[in-house]
């Protein structure tokens, strides 16, 4: 019997070990799609290094790498070590994606985007003559079918208490450093709202009240959602998903999430300037709607997680410091910070490489903790010290207190203001050993 084996690689550490960690929160959904996608006829493991170790010595005819982010350098470490050994690698995801021609380097193929119809293409080629093509580009025209995903082979790992499960794909917008929008362009692909809620029923069936919608951004198709979510609502779940702050200007479908469960929402926030949003090409969200955005759907009882990024072009000291009250201000509960960095193959990259702005283009130095870029009016440096100035300032025990335990919407969802000063501590233990706590 043919064999697969799947591995979705960790990154180093700032002390240059490999990171571990006992338990995955936010497991991934690729390979247990891919894995339902699979002929009978192949065996398929699944290591997910951040909980496993990977057996160099294993039996797999072929190693299919996961690559998110400049994680893919280890990805790239691994596949040398299986090919050493004489084994067909096979690197796909989103960074592998957007730099094919680099990652051809290092493996034998690379699955770009979509692999619903490349994936069985690049079996059977390998069941041919066991050769398969450098490259498999086939994007998808619609979200129809897909099969239900092998979550067994996750309930094998230690995860937290929730599993994956996709809506949509893509997204409307197009933000220039967005890696799906540069994969995507303004694409956003839904599935039948049928197929979401079988997959649904199937992690309840499993034993879990709680799952997570993996969109990008679920407000993309508000009609879509709304309906999603009266499907939702009789299963009396509860879910986390990812959008933009745009949610709040529909009352109507910010009530219907939240009826359904939508309790813990992501919002890629950025910048509390609006010059920093207008050069993100984020230019319709409004900096002067922020607070009150944030207000109303922690007022629904939503919680709110925000995504921040530092050293956009409107960047100075004040600034930074200033994004430490906006967050004390808004008393964002899970609030996250990133150093802009622009992913190869986004318009970002094309724009600040061609402005030779570009301090290094090695990648492995594009983790979102260190500036690799020069910002138009603070220096790197700069902003690499306020990063941890910042992550350091939000995960102290005041600022913790005033966010979540002074909330006023404890009282309200005091469950979902639990797990959210339980992420706090555990992102705190990460910050006070200098390791920055959103790559987990
Ligand atoms: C879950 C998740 C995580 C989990 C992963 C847990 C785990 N280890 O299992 C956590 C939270 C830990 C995480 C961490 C990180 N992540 Co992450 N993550 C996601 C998320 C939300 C969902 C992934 C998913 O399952 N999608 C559903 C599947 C079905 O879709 P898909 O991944 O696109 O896969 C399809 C194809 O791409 C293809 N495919 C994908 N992988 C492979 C592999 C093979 C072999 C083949 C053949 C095909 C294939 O097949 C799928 C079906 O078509 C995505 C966002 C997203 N929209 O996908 C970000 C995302 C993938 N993550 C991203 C990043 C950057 C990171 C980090 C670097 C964090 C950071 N600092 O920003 C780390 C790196 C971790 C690591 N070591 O790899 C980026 C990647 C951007 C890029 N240019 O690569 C994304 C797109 C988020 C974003 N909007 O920017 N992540
Ligand atoms: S709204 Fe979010 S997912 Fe959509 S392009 Fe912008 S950053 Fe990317």
């Amino acid at each position: 019997m043919p064999k697969i084996l799947f591995i979705q690689p960790t990154q180093y550490g700032t002390d240059k070990k490999l990171c571990k960690q006992k338990k995955i929160h936010l497991p991934g959904l690729v390979f247990p799609l891919l894995a339902a996608m699979t002929p009978e006829n192949w065996e398929v493991e699944v290591k997910i290094e951040v909980v496993d170790e990977i057996n160099y010595n294993t039996d797999a005819d072929i190693i299919g790498i996961g690559t998110m982010g400049y994680a893919i350098y280890r990805g790239i470490e691994i596949a040398a070590e299986f090919r050493k050994r004489g084994k067909v690698v096979v690197m796909g995801g989103y960074m592998a994606s957007l730099v094919a021609e680099k990652a051809l380097e290092y493996v034998d193929s690379v699955v770009v985007g979509d692999a619903e119809i490349s994936y069985p293409l690049l079996l059977r080629d390998f069941e041919k003559n066991r050769r398969i093509q450098r490259i498999y580009h086939h994007p998808i025209k619609n979200l129809e079918g897909l099969p239900l995903p092998k979550y067994e082979l996750l309930l094998e790992k230690p995860i937290g208490n929730m599993l994956p499960v996709q809506a949509g794909r893509g997204c409307t917008q197009s933000c220039n450093f967005c890696s799906i929008a540069s994969l995507y362009n303004g694409k956003y692909f839904t599935r039948p709202v049928s197929e979401v809620l079988r997959d649904i029923q199937r992690v309840k069936d499993l034993g879990f009240n709680r799952f997570y919608l993996l969109d990008d951004n679920i407000v993309s198709n508000p009609k879509y959602l709304k309906t999603l979510c009266k499907e939702i609502e009789p299963l009396k779940m509860t879910w986390a998903s990812q959008c933009t702050l745009h949610l709040a200007k529909n009352p109507d479908l910010l009530r219907t999430v939240h009826r359904s469960g939508g309790n813990l929402m992501s919002f890629g926030i950025e910048s509390i300037t609006q010059e920093g949003l207008n050069k993100l090409d984020k230019s319709w969200l409004k900096v002067d709607e922020h607070k009150k955005l944030i207000q109303t759907i922690s007022e629904t009882g939503i919680m709110v997680s925000a995504e921040m990024m530092l050293g956009t072009d409107s960047d100075t000291e004040e600034s930074i410091r200033a994004t430490y009250d906006f967050i004390q201000q808004t008393k964002i509960p899970i609030p996250r910070f990133y150093i802009l960095t622009p992913t190869p193959g986004s318009p970002l990259y094309d724009r600040l490489k061609a402005e030779k702005r570009l301090l290094t283009e090695d990648l492995q130095e594009y983790d979102g903790s260190h500036c690799v870029h020069e910002p138009a009016n603070i220096s790197p440096q700069k902003v690499d010290e306020l990063y941890w100035w910042i992550y350091r300032k939000v995960f102290s025990w005041k600022s913790i207190f005033q966010r979540i335990i002074l909330n006023p919407g404890i009282l309200k969802s005091p469950f979902v203001h639990l797990f959210a000063l339980a992420v706090n501590l555990h992102y705190r233990k990460y910050i006070k050993k200098g390791v920055p706590p959103n790559i987990f």
